[in-house]
């Protein structure tokens, strides 16, 4: 079959990155001092602070709205546990900026030592920044990131390279095509967006578009945010579909918004990953489940194990140790025909 033949092709398309960089808040070139990659080592590594006094980390999450955000919280209560020498408040902000806000004037009043932000969205943050900055607490920013003018409201960053998936997805879904014999073919494609002004929306976004400019035949005929849930993924295909726009590929910019999707194509009865090339990103488990099932054609991994590099750059800050401003985590690209074969090794 042809998509066998091209999988064997594509499974060298695996693409992994590793940057680290100081300052800005654009991708750095240079790559010092990377952090440990591996997490499982870096877990190792979060042991009790020196004089057995507790961290208190006050970490304002910014909900509960996909798998890959679930795996995120569990790696940050693992890490940011007792046993390894912290106290964790944690504030589930329920995808709203205002929650977050609140959360983290509560962990100013409570004096914590470390206040770590997953912020939903980029913008909006300077005032309760400088509320903590005047306190002298530093803050870790997670996941996505902060436009804020001044650098110094906040101590380092640990995330994503949004905008590198985002060429990541097009620069596979590209020779998929081409593998297919239809790279020169006229090609609709529908986006269904994340959070509209969260860094991982605003990355992707920008990401695939830059990348798909490169080849006049591909089209985004629709493009609308589903708000990274699976409701709202399914809920804004369906009205894709009612709108009557002929789609060739979706990109979704979650693996939960795809879910919902491929539920909407099955119930007009088209056949996802056939019918309609789906491209996805974050790399759950469940994305490996709908690859194997033939539903989903790549998924562009985003790491969420963030929680060993948070704890180890927490005990640092508290030692006085300089950390590096800006760390993105590595990434690799996860086609349909390594599912099989990849699934046993995931953690998420
Ligand atoms: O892709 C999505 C989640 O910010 C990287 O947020 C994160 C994104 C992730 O809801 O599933």
């Amino acid at each position: 079959m042809g998509k066998k033949f091209l999988g064997a092709l594509l499974s060298m398309a695996m693409v992994s990155m590793l940057m680290v960089g100081c300052g800005g808040g654009q991708p750095a070139a240079t790559n010092t001092n990377a952090p440990e990659g591996d997490t499982a080592a870096a877990e190792e590594t979060t042991s009790a602070g020196g004089d057995g006094d507790l961290i208190t980390v006050g970490f304002s999450q910014v909900g509960a709205e996909s798998d890959w955000r679930v795996a995120n919280t569990q790696s940050m209560k693992e890490s940011l546990s007792e046993a390894n020498g912290f106290e964790l408040i944690f504030a589930d902000a329920q995808q709203k900026q205002e929650n977050q806000i609140k959360a983290v004037r509560d962990f100013i009043s409570q004096e914590v030592d470390v206040i770590v932000i997953a912020p939903v969205t980029e913008t909006g943050w300077e005032t309760v920044l400088g509320e903590a900055k005047d306190a002298e607490i530093p803050v870790i920013v997670v996941d996505r990131q902060l436009d804020v003018s001044d650098d110094s409201l906040y101590t380092c960053w640990v995330g994503s390279d949004f905008y590198q998936e985002g060429i990541n997805a097009v620069d596979w879904l590209t020779k998929y095509m081409d593998g297919l014999g239809r790279g020169e073919e006229d090609l609709n494609v529908a986006v269904l967006q994340g959070t509209i002004g969260s860094s991982a929306e605003i990355g992707r976004t920008k990401g695939v578009r830059d990348e798909l400019e490169k080849h006049s035949n591909y089209k985004i005929v629709a493009e609308q945010t589903g708000e990274f849930t699976q409701a709202k993924g399914q809920e804004v295909m369906e009205s894709f579909l009612k709108s009557g726009e002929d789609i060739d590929i979706l990109i979704a910019q979650n693996d939960n918004m795809a879910f919902g999707a491929i539920d909407a194509l099955k119930a007009v009865g088209k056949d996802p990953g056939e019918d309609v090339v789906i491209v996805s990103f974050d790399a759950v488990k469940a994305a490996f489940d709908s690859m194997i099932a033939g539903d989903m054609n790549v998924s562009v991994e985003c790491n969420p194990l963030h929680g060993p590099r948070v704890a180890e750059l927490a005990k640092k800050i508290m030692n006085g140790e300089e950390v590096e401003k800006i760390q993105y985590v590595e990434e690799g690209v996860y086609p349909a025909d390594t599912a099989a074969e990849t699934l046993p090794s995931r953690a998420y």
